[in-house]
């Protein structure tokens, strides 16, 4: 055996190499947990988790006794696009390749609860997802696919009850009984009022939904996860993982006690509520996460008493982060998505999506997907990480970092409570603000350098490699779907129709009854997904949320600064000239409700001294320019991430120009491929800021261009 050598003893050393204390090299993470250069057996010292047992309690070591040497992860990549058949057929060849469980993309349109020939909805019909008008396309997106044996995710929130309600019906016409069916539907509305709005009614009746569909598949669907509560979002719309960790189980206590006041039983549900995290680039970091959330969830459920172990038990998704992929040298993403698979796999998740290349550009190409699927694939098969149930236990750090990543995410859980549960915090505000703090932060450190991305902010490629991408014929699409929207309400029974929606909107409205259930009979008789949620929508009314402007974040970041107080003062220069503060408008078109770039766009704006006026969510091109008309603004910046650009920004500079108010100048920034710049310039957009740009360069351009506007005027 080797000599004991000491603390005391490496810090000597350590210190020679440095020239320095290595207290110096100690790295404050995003989530305030300082990463200490080395762990020992000391950092052990006090932590109570250590000698657990996989699929015992508390499960910190994995839901399952033998984890993935007796099955691995199921491979479930997230997609879907345009119409059902192409989406079916994207699905049957996928599994024909090496996936294991499906997982639906839907459009916008539907999530909102919109039939694809609503008038709001012409830019996001098909684009970010698949069109989903009623249980006719619901038969054809799982056609040939066997419902008994392929378990199904489905993200839906917004208009879930129709969704749920008319994959139970696709499945009964495929003879497959609702008892039989395997799968999992998201549910989660909560993180919906934080991150992602894609909400429909109010938070109460939202949570109603919630409730409702817990007990209906408590009752008749075994096999079925009633709920996927999510953090993904979280962690994408800018959170730390302290954030997403804790938001993400303080709503799943929310929802236990929503069903439990429904008057269920504990143990009827909890063992059919199911997760869902994102994995991002801090490697051990993620994977100490997914072992902290089984700790904390075991000790939530505790609270319930219940009589099964498995009801304590966190099993969860993971999807490989979107933010951290990047436009600048795509093929970079590659590798990144396959650390974090690793890191998903190392913390033990029971299903992954893996990302593609092309994340930050459009949807997945065949080939782009191949690629994200084989990184699963190999891990599985060459790499043996499957051979060994929770192999990072016992690392100093790792155990470490559970510990304090569960430590900080309790405290934040207690707060949550002290604020009276989940619904009244989201109610006021608070973790959404917390959550867009932590998102400029990050943008400010990322524009000053002090985050490293590699072909980003260091390493730049003069040039860019071109690469090939889907473009969806967001058009062709729609005209399909309300062609088949016309046969389906000319063949079915309008009285049968009529009278299940009557009894629908009397089960939202009084209060009594599931609503779930009455929808199911509205589904089979042919109601559609928009009419559905106009039932609904009538019983409960819409939720609005106020836009809100995180202030001083980013500026804060750059505080002394000659580069930003340079810009501060050409900024007041050409105020004064002006006679005003520049105004622009930040504006969101359409259902794309992905607000993380619109809101740190804002405030790092305001921060530099424009006056900002944050648009609503989900407005038309002629709602958004009547109101930056109204507001005398100079520029309006569209944020657009879910690929409408290419309808909704020449119809947003139409309407202003039918307004006489084409001297408002309009950028464009977000997911938009290159290839699509030249026809957004030709159509009269000003400058386009794709992912990775630096804000201070976008506010410089804006500035540039302004100025030149004024002297050309
Ligand atoms: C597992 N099993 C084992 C085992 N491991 N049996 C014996 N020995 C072992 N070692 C059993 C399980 O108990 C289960 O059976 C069956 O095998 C399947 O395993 P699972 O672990 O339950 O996996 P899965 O079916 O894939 O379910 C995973 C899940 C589920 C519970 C996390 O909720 C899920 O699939 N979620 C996916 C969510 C998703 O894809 N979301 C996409 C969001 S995209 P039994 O009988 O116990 O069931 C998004 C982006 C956006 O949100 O914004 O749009
Ligand atoms: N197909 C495949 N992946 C998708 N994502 C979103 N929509 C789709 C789709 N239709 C992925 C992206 C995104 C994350 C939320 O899910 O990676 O960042």
């Amino acid at each position: 055996m080797a000599d004991r050598v000491d603390y005391e003893d490496w810090q000597k050393l350590a210190e020679c190499e440095l020239k320095a204390s290595p207290e110096s090299l100690v790295w404050r993470t995003p989530e305030g947990i300082d990463v200490k250069p080395l762990y020992t057996q000391a950092d052990l010292e006090g932590v109570g988790h250590l000698g657990t047992m996989p699929g015992i309690k508390p499960f910190l070591r994995g839901p399952r006794a033998t984890m993935y040497a007796g099955r691995p992860w199921t491979i479930r990549q997230y997609a879907g696009f345009s119409t059902a058949e192409e989406s079916n057929a994207f699905y049957r060849k996928a599994l024909a390749a090496g996936q294991q469980g499906v997982s639906v993309a839907f459009d916008l349109a539907t999530h909102r609860g919109y039939d694809s020939d609503h008038p709001r909805v012409e830019g996001d019909v098909g684009k970010a997802g698949v069109a989903i008008d009623s249980v006719e396309d619901m038969k054809i997106l799982f056609d040939s696919i066997p419902l008994d044996a392929v378990s199904v995710s489905m993200t839906m929130n917004g208009a879930v009850i129709p969704i749920l309600a008319s994959f139970i019906v696709a499945g009964e016409e495929q003879g497959v009984p609702r008892a039989k069916l395997s799968g999992t539907i998201q549910n989660d509305i909560l993180k919906e009022f934080m991150v992602r709005n894609t909400y429909i009614y109010p938070p109460e009746p939202s949570m109603r939904l919630v409730a409702d569909i817990i007990e209906y598949t408590a009752k008749e669907m075994p096999k079925f996860n009633s709920i996927s509560i999510s953090g993904y979002h979280m962690q994408e719309a800018g959170a730390t993982l302290v954030q997403e960790l804790a938001f993400t189980l303080a709503d799943g206590r929310e929802y236990v006690r929503a069903a439990i006041a429904k008057g269920l039983d504990v143990d009827a549900f909890a063992g059919r509520l199911s997760f869902f995290f994102a994995i991002g680039m801090n490697f051990f970091m993620e994977a100490a996460k997914l072992r902290a959330a089984r700790l904390l969830w075991s000790r939530i459920m505790e609270e319930f008493e219940p009589k099964k172990q498995s009801s304590l038990m966190l099993r969860t998704h993971c999807q490989t982060s979107g933010v951290s992929l990047q436009e600048q040298d795509p093929y970079n993403n590659i590798v990144r998505t396959a650390y974090e698979a690793m890191a998903a796999a190392l913390g033990g998740t029971q299903s992954l999506h893996t990302n593609a290349f092309d994340e930050a550009i459009a949807l997945p190409t065949e080939f782009s997907a191949r690629i994200a699927r084989n990184t699963q694939l190999i891990l599985q098969h060459e790499t043996g990480v499957t051979k060994v149930v929770d192999p990072l236990a016992g690392s100093y750090y790792v155990e470490g970092l559970t510990n304090a990543l569960a430590d900080a995410a309790w405290t934040l859980i207690e707060e949550v409570e002290a604020m009276g549960g989940m619904t009244k915090a989201v109610a006021t505000g608070l973790p959404k603000r917390m959550i867009e703090e932590s998102a400029t932060r990050r943008q400010a450190a990322v524009d000053r350098g002090d985050e490293v991305i590699v072909g980003v902010n260091k390493y730049r490629l003069d040039e860019e490699d071109k690469i090939d991408i889907l473009d969806i014929d967001n058009a062709a699409v729609q005209l399909s779907q309300i062609a088949r929207i016309k046969t389906t309400k000319r063949q079915r029974d309008p009285k049968r129709v009529d009278a299940a929606l009557v009894v629908l909107g009397q089960t939202a409205a009084n209060g009594k009854g599931n609503i779930l259930e009455a929808a199911i009979e509205a589904s089979r008789a042919r109601a559609t997904v928009g009419e559905i949620s106009d039932a609904l929508r009538s019983a409960f009314g819409t939720h609005t949320a106020e836009p809100e402007v995180v202030c001083t974040v980013y500026g804060k970041a750059y505080d002394g600064e000659p580069e930003f107080s340079t810009l501060v003062s050409r900024l007041e220069n050409f105020s004064a000239s002006l006679g005003t503060r520049p105004m622009i408008m930040v504006a969101k078109l359409g259902q794309d409700g992905h607000d993380r770039g619109a809101k740190v766009i804002a405030s790092a704006f305001g921060d530099i001294g424009f006056d900002v006026l944050a648009g609503p969510l989900f407005q038309t091109p002629d709602e958004a320019a009547d109101l930056a008309v109204a507001a005398k603004v100079h520029v309006i910046g569209v944020s657009s991430l879910a690929a409408g650009h290419k309808t909704l920004l020449p119809q947003l500079i139409g309407a202003l120009k039918q307004k006489g108010a084409e001297n408002i100048m309009v950028i464009c920034g977000g997911v938009v491929p290159r290839q699509d710049y030249e026809f957004l310039l030709d159509n009269g957009v000003a400058a386009i800021f794709g992912p990775g740009t630096n804000v201070l360069d976008a506010a410089r351009t804006v500035l540039d261009l302004m100025e030149g506007k004024a002297r050309n005027d």
